[in-house]
């Protein structure tokens, strides 16, 4: 009886491990923040082809909606000396209506302009970036050469994968905390 309680008692710690260890999954090289993994490359591109890469990598070119999350991302971009960095919105179909890729019928989900920007300069400041000097974000044209690709996806979708490779562990699922905050089995 006692031998078979430990033995359960075994089993939850070896599930609650393994829940801990799966939460933080980002596939190798990238970068796991929050829900969300981020990925980096040395590779500067336009934002067109940005996002390309991105899609390619089953991602999307990286959209801030957070302070925190830009704080992050102003972190990555500093420690590793990039200076600009796409984000994955633009006002190419309407001036002045920003689109973003997870948030297409609202705007902008966070506004952190840098100081007279959005500025439209020349009729052709169309597509969003992040400067690592301060975090703040200016429009760009859409085709200039220098700014590097933050991709990101949730970590959902990998999670999933995981738990199905070891399923083993689903039966602990029926074990409950009672009141007094032991384990009822
Ligand atoms: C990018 O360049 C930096 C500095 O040269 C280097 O440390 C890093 O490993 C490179 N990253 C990739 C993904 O190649
Ligand atoms: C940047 O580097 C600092 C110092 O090494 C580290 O503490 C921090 O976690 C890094 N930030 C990111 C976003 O990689
Ligand atoms: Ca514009
Ligand atoms: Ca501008």
């Amino acid at each position: 009886m006692a031998g078979k309680v430990y033995f359960r008692i075994l089993h939850v710690a070896v599930f609650i491990l393994f829940v801990v260890g799966v939460s933080g999954l980002c596939t190798q090289h990238w970068f796991e923040h929050g829900t969300r993994c981020y990925k980096t490359d040395n590779i500067t591109r336009t934002w067109n082809d940005g996002a390309a890469y991105c899609d390619g990598l089953g991602g999307e070119l990286l959209v801030i909606e957070t302070l925190e999350e830009n704080e992050f991302i102003h972190g990555l971009l500093k420690n590793q000396s990039k200076e600009w960095a796409w984000l994955g919105c633009s006002d190419i179909s309407t001036e002045g209506q920003w689109v973003c890729y997870k948030d297409a019928a609202s705007g902008l989900p966070l506004k952190n302009w840098a100081t007279d920007q959005p500025n439209n300069a020349h009729g052709t400041d169309h597509c969003l970036a992040i400067h690592s000097k301060d975090g703040k974000w200016s429009d760009s044209n859409c085709d200039v050469q220098f700014v590097y690709t933050v991709c990101e996806t949730t970590s959902v979708q990998r999670k999933g994968e995981v738990v199905t490779a070891s399923s083993s562990a689903t039966p602990i699922s029926c074990y409950t905390l009672g009141s007094d905050g032991r384990l009822r089995v």
